[in-house]
């Protein structure tokens, strides 16, 4: 996940240049020492993020954020410092549990109700807790959640409550044919319910290619269409899928697939689906390239044709968001590193208004201002 020369470019960013897309492959640790100066003196220049961070005291990252009963509730990882040396894998990335927040309002006070589900009380997983996502149905609320199982790869995981903020009590077993990272649940206006997932690099989407895991990291080639999200529809007791999991079709303007040598348009993680004046619109984290994206759609599997970024790369490595409409208005929960002043494993939530301009688009957020 980490990508050191990273922050060097993130300096230049936030004085003004734009961001060296193409040039965030990773060089290994011995720059890290030039790159964290280089990011003091960004930050010490000029503070200028457009938000604050939402909670303060523990620091939190990709805030799936959903209104159960007019009220506001944010599901997202817990960050912690796990002493882990940074790698591609995202090993630093080492969470041990929830916490689910709420407020009555965007802007109003916000409430921390605790530890929502332990790693130690999930059966089955190893290590790494990553990005969670929730659904409500029938009386029911649902906690979906990515972790490694106890041979290192990533499934993902429900655990249920009768309250929003739980206590969660996970299922034994991961959900059947689950895999990757990163849940998000979306209801549709019929009432059906789909899950979009997936990762790569970290996330081991890469592994999934044949259908069957296999541990080795291997990418298609620059020129063959990139490696997609998954999407599948939930079963009606929302513990497993009710059919195969199926790729999400990406397409460029001409309707071909995005090819995977397409870094700043490609899918690499934190697949969001929300609905707006009748279409589809699936957001995603371009990764390597910090952008989210979206691309929009007539149908809950796509195919998505791109459109463009909704939100510009912010201070850390990873970009991670959910869309949710609020009292008739729309918002972008995000994170970044402002509270860490720019440590990549250690996040803060933070959340914005997203605005569909008349023809459907959507504006591009900078996550700084001038
Ligand atoms: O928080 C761990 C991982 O970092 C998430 O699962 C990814 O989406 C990235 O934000």
């Amino acid at each position: 996940m980490i990508q050191n020369i990273y922050l060097k470019y993130l300096a230049i960013f936030l004085i003004g240049s734009s961001v060296l897309s193409t040039a965030c492959q990773s060089t290994g640790t011995a720059e890290v020492e030039n790159d964290e100066t280089d990011q003091q003196e960004a930050l010490s220049e000029d503070n200028r993020f457009l938000n604050e961070p939402l909670v303060t005291d523990i620091y939190t990252a990709d805030p799936s954020a959903h209104v159960f009963n007019g009220r506001i509730y944010i599901y997202p990882s817990h960050d912690i410092e796990s002493g882990i040396p940074m790698n591609d894998d995202g090993s630093h990335f080492d969470m041990k549990d929830y916490h689910v927040f709420s407020m009555d309002s965007i802007g109003g006070e916000i409430t921390d109700h605790g530890v929502a589900l332990d790693i130690k009380d999930i059966p089955w997983a190893g290590r790494q807790l990553w990005a969670p996502d929730a659904a409500y149905k029938d009386g029911t609320y649902y906690l979906y959640f990515p972790v490694k199982d106890k041979n290192d790869v990533f499934r993902i995981g429900v655990a249920t409550s009768q309250s929003p903020t739980g206590p969660f009590k996970p299922e034994e077993q991961p959900i059947a044919k689950s895999f990757s990272i990163d849940p998000a649940v979306y209801k549709d206006t019929d009432g059906q319910y789909y899950m979009y997932f997936g990762g790569i690099w970290g996330g081991q989407l890469q592994r999934w290619a044949t259908g069957e895991y296999k541990p080795e990291d291997v990418y298609p080639a620059d020129n063959e269409p990139a490696l997609m999200p998954k999407v599948a529809r939930m079963s009606d007791d929302m513990l497993g899928f009710s059919e195969e999991v199926r790729d999400v079709q990406i397409l460029d303007e001409n309707g071909e697939p995005l090819l995977a040598g397409d870094n700043e348009r490609r899918f690499f993680e934190a697949a969001w689906v929300h609905r707006y004046n009748g279409k589809y619109y699936l957001s995603y984290s371009t990764g390597d390239t910090h952008n989210i994206a979206y691309a929009t759609g007539d149908s809950p599997y796509g195919p998505f044709t791109y459109q463009g970024v909704i939100l510009k790369p912010v201070l850390g490595w990873t970009n991670h968001h959910s869309i949710v409409e609020v009292d008739g208005k729309w918002y972008l929960f995000y994170h970044d590193t402002e509270l860490s002043e720019g440590q990549t494993h250690l996040r803060n939530i933070k959340v914005t208004e997203l605005t569909h301009r008349p023809d459907g688009t959507i504006e591009t957020i900078d996550a700084y201002y001038e």
